[in-house]
Formats: C-alpha cells, sequence, structure tokens
C-alpha cells in the first residue's frame, strides 16, 4: 500500500504498511483501485456526455465513492468491493470511446486476486511519474474528494449542480491524460474554483433546510436520561434522528463537527437535542467510552473503536468498519433508527466530562447582521486584527500549538475558526471584545465559506483588496476536505496562508516552491515567530 493523502501520515511520507488512521493495506488497495476505475467511468461518461448521451446520475455515484476513499469514512473492505464493482457496471454500460481508450475504461475487476494486483500495479506506477506531476495529480484527486465529501451532503438535501458533478468526473479523467505540469496547475486552481461554488451550494442546502444559523450557546455538561451522540457532519441524519426521538425519553447530543448544529433553528428547537459532548475526533475513544450510550457517526472523523464500546457504535451513510452495526438508507431516503433509540433506552445516562458552555454558529449572517458594530471596532482600533485559524484537529501532541497560539494572541484580536480545529481553543476563556467573541466559529469546516463571505464584505466595507485586510490566516489541517479549503482560498487569490501542523507529504518540493513564490504560503513555527509574523507588533 501506499497512501500519503492525511496530515498524519507515517513519517511525514507515506503509509506503506498500515495507515496511521487504521486502514489496513486491503482497504487501502480497494480504495486506490475504487479511484482508478472511477477514472475510467469519468472518461467515458464525458466522452459520451459530448456526444448527447452519457449517464446523468455518474456525477452523484463518482461524488459518493471520492467520498467514501476520503480519511476515516470507509474502512469496510466489503463495501468497497461493492463500489467497484458498481463503478465498472456504471462504466461498462456506457459505450466505449474509442479503440485507444486507457486501462482504466476497460480493466475488469473480476476478482479479489485481480484487485489486489491491480492495487499494486497503481502503487508502483506512481514511481514512474514525474515527482511534481505526481504531486499535482494528488493534489487535485484530494481536492476533488473534498468536493464529493460536502457535494454529497449537498445531494441529501436535493441540491445538485451539473457543473460540480462534470467537474470531479474532467479532473478524475485528467489525470489519465499526458497532460504538462501547466495544465495539471490549471486543474488544481479550477478545483479551488469550484471548491467554492460546492460550499456555497452546501451552504444554500443547510440554510434552506434548518434556517439561518444564530450565534448560539451551547452546553456540554451531561443530562440524567440516556443519550445518543450524533457525530459527523451529516446535519439531515441528526434531524432525521431528532424528529425519530421526539417524546422517546432520551436525550440527543452533538459530538465534534455536529456542535454547529445547535445554530440551526430547525434543530434548535428540539427540547431534547440538549448539549455538545467532548472534544474533537481524536479523543474519541476515551469520550465514546464514557458516553454510555450510542453512537452514530455519520460522516469522518471515524477511529477503529475499543471493544468496550464497539457495539454502541453505529455508522451509517459513506462510513463503514467492518463489524461494527451500519444504519442504511432505503430507497426512499428515510433512515430507520428505531434500533438505535431501543439501544439508547437500554443504557446508562452519559458520564459528565463538561468544559463549560461553547459558542458557535458565527456565520455570515448573524456576523454580518452585527456588522456595523464590528466594523466600527476595527475603525476604533478595539478590534485591531483577525486571524483566521479554521480547519482540522488531529492527534499529535503538537497540536498544543494551537492552543498556544490562541491563548497568547493579544487581547484586541478575533479568531476566525470553522471546523474541529476550533476544540483546542474553544472553551478558553477568551472574552469577547464589545460584545463580539474573541472566537467566530462560523460552523463545520464547510462553514469556512462563512469566513470568506465575511472577509469580502469587510474588504468591500473599507474599500479594500481582501489582502490589505487586517486578516491574518493559519490554518490546521488533517484530511482532504481541508485540502480543498486551501485550494478554494488560492483560488479566491488570498495570500500569505500560515499551513501546519505540518506542510502536506504529497506536495513535492518544486510543486512547494511554486506554492510559496506564487502564494506565500508557509508552514508554523514556534507560537512566538508565528505571532510576530501575523500579528506584527503585538
Ligand atoms: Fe474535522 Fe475530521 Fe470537518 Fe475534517 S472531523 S478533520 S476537515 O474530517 O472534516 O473538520
Ligand atoms: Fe496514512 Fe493518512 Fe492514508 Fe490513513 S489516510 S493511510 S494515516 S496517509
Amino acid at each position: 500500500m501506499f497512501c500519503n493523502q492525511c496530515e498524519e501520515t507515517a513519517k511525514g511520507l507515506g503509509c506503506t504498511v498500515r495507515g496511521v488512521c487504521g486502514k489496513d493495506k486491503e482497504t487501502a488497495g480497494l480504495q486506490d483501485v475504487l479511484i482508478y476505475v472511477l477514472k475510467g467511468l469519468s472518461a467515458r461518461n464525458l466522452a459520451a456526455m459530448k456526444n448527447g448521451g452519457g449517464n446523468p446520475d455518474a456525477g452523484r455515484f463518482v461524488g459518493g465513492c471520492l467520498f467514501a476513499t476520503l480519511t476515516n469514512v470507509n474502512f469496510d473492505p466489503a463495501r468497497l468491493r461493492d463500489m467497484i464493482r458498481e463503478a465498472a457496471r456504471i462504466r461498462d454500460a456506457l459505450p466505449a470511446s474509442g479503440s485507444a481508450e486507457p486501462d482504466a475504461c476497460t480493466w475488469v475487476p473480476a476478482g479479489p486476486a485481480a484487485i489486489a494486483a491491480k492495487a499494486q500495479e497503481i502503487v508502483a506506477a506512481r514511481d514512474a511519474v514525474d515527482p511534481d506531476l505526481r504531486s499535482l495529480h494528488d493534489l487535485l484527486i484530494y481536492g476533488l474528494k473534498g468536493i464529493g465529501a460536502y457535494s454529497h451532503h449537498a445531494a441529501a438535501l436535493g441540491y445538485e449542480d451539473q457543473e460540480i458533478a462534470a467537474f470531479m468526473q474532467e479532473g478524475l479523467a485528467a489525470t489519465l491524460q499526458d497532460l504538462t505540469a501547466g495544465d495539471m496547475v490549471g486543474y488544481v486552481l479550477a478545483c479551488g474554483k469550484v471548491g467554492v461554488k460546492t460550499f456555497a451550494l452546501l451552504d444554500a442546502a443547510n440554510t434552506t433546510a434548518y434556517g439561518t444559523p444564530a450565534i448560539t450557546t451551547v452546553s456540554t455538561a451531561a443530562g440524567t436520561r440516556p443519550g445518543i451522540l450524533v457525530t459527523g457532519h451529516d446535519l439531515k441524519d441528526l434531524a432525521d434522528l431528532l424528529e425519530q426521538t421526539r417524546g422517546a425519553g432520551v436525550d440527543v447530543y452533538t459530538h465534534g463537527e455536529m456542535l454547529p448544529a445547535h445554530a440551526y433553528p430547525a434543530l434548535a428547537k428540539y427540547d431534547h437535542l440538549v448539549g455538545n459532548y467532548g472534544g474533537s475526533w481524536p479523543f474519541q475513544r476515551e469520550e465514546f467510552d464514557r458516553f454510555n450510550g450510542p453512537v452514530l457517526v455519520t460522516t469522518n472523523c471515524l477511529v477503529p473503536p475499543k471493544d468496550s464500546y464497539r457495539d454502541r457504535v453505529y455508522t451509517t451513510g459513506l462510513v463503514g468498519y467492518a463489524g461494527l452495526k451500519h444504519v442504511d438508507a432505503p430507497a426512499d431516503g428515510k433512515k430507520d433508527f428505531s434500533a438505535l433509540i431501543e439501544h439508547a433506552k437500554r443504557c446508562e445516562p452519559p458520564q459528565d466530562i463538561s468544559r463549560g458552555d461553547l459558542i458557535t454558529g458565527c456565520a455570515h449572517a448573524p456576523v454580518l447582521a452585527i456588522a456595523d458594530t464590528v466594523i466600527s471596532a476595527v475603525k476604533s482600533g478595539a478590534v485591531k486584527r483577525f486571524v483566521v485559524m479554521a480547519g482540522c484537529d488531529g492527534r499529535h501532541s503538537g497540536r498544543d500549538y494551537y492552543t498556544r497560539f490562541a491563548e497568547a494572541l493579544p487581547a484586541d484580536t478575533v479568531i476566525l475558526t470553522a471546523g474541529c480545529a476550533k476544540y483546542r481553543y474553544n472553551s478558553l476563556d477568551l472574552g469577547d471584545i464589545g460584545g463580539i467573541p474573541r472566537v467566530l466559529d462560523a460552523g463545520q469546516c464547510n462553514d469556512c465559506y462563512s469566513l470568506v463571505v465575511i472577509a469580502q464584505a469587510l474588504a468591500e466595507a473599507f474599500g479594500v483588496g481582501i489582502n490589505d485586510l487586517p486578516v491574518s490566516y493559519n490554518i490546521a489541517w488533517y484530511e482532504q476536505k481541508a485540502v480543498l479549503v486551501l485550494l478554494s482560498l488560492l483560488s479566491l487569490g488570498i495570500k500569505d496562508i500560515t499551513l501546519g501542523p505540518r506542510l502536506p507529504a504529497f506536495v513535492s518540493p518544486g510543486i512547494l516552491k511554486v506554492l510559496v513564490e506564487n502564494f506565500g504560503i508557509k508552514g508554523i513555527a514556534t507560537v512566538e515567530e508565528d505571532l510576530e509574523r501575523m500579528v506584527p507588533g503585538n
């Protein structure tokens, strides 16, 4: 196996024996083969569409499969094998696009041995590719995985966009062609642009379905009734579960990236959505243990479970892990959570691990509603700088850098955040500036879109360019959705982003040079050095 797609990749180079995330060799190979067949499917479908035919539903399928290969989503070989078979079936139902089709368009996943051999071949073929070109291929594929994930969430709420669906297929098919590094740079930047479009689509889907978020205080205290913990990013799963648990005598708690759900009126209206439990995904093994009740995992990040709570974990959607219970989506889309709800009733209430109240819901609409206050605070000098500290959390102890950085920021700075990186500092008592919380949490990682909308509105209000605002970027990344966030920020022309805790292993020295020279990307150093650079004269 070879996988280098996340920040925690072995030795900062690549996982070759077993993933640090827990992904084994077989699963890694199946994910590689799935991407390979998706490339062939995409090439065929694009050719067919050019001729007025094609499969209009292929984009949705491709997006879902890309999502399944994202870090910490699907560890289940049987499910991945089914996806490979289905991808080949959809591909083979399309007309061949000529005699010189690439192998990805015609190769047949005849059985486990053929798939395993193909997986080995795919890894070996990487060595033959120029390192910079390979780096651009990786960057594109990982950005596409982000698009696949976010477009899947939007599609669950009925929001689809043919341009986004087509771009996923164009990007995949591009990696089969003999393109120059320059061409591939074009695709990578286009991926960022389509990323912005995807974020906007999901924002529209979420706010239409669940209302405009409001700045909300969320309790982290445990109640006295049995509970169900919902983790991941899928708001629809949470909404359906809340409806099905009405009057059932159990409480529902959010975990990790579900925290912003409390800010949506159509979700907050349920009295039995009582609070947020625990922190970010890397701490789930201790927290799920202490929760005592069932846990519904709607998306990443799933960490291989401990035996002590394994029977209480239910996966759904694209999440998979052999041996865990899975809640399927039937054809009518209505998931049945009754087994999980009955399970909860037999459980003890959660142990209390509260960390005080948390503030969330600082999305573009509620923040722009107080734009006058924010603008006056900047003009008066009460707010000297905004620091965007969005992105992911992770396991490594070095991530305490972000806690120390947040603590060291001067009292006249405001943190803008989204994603699970915030758990490193959202329970610190950083106070407010004239009523503006010093940590403005826009929501999930996809709500980085809100941060962009806020920055664009501020730039317009002050009549300056986006890079001339008193805003610094100190982004933490872990998996491929954060790669898409980064590409989207670059596509908007945002410069001088600091990225950490480690730079991506898949960025070659040559491509890093391009990113540094054209966009001013930097890695983190010490808190003191970075503070001096990002908040000059603090
Ligand atoms: Fe966190 Fe995991 Fe949202 Fe990522 S839960 S790390 S960017 O998958 O998705 O922020
Ligand atoms: Fe390794 Fe990350 Fe890939 Fe898992 S997702 S195998 S930890 S690089």
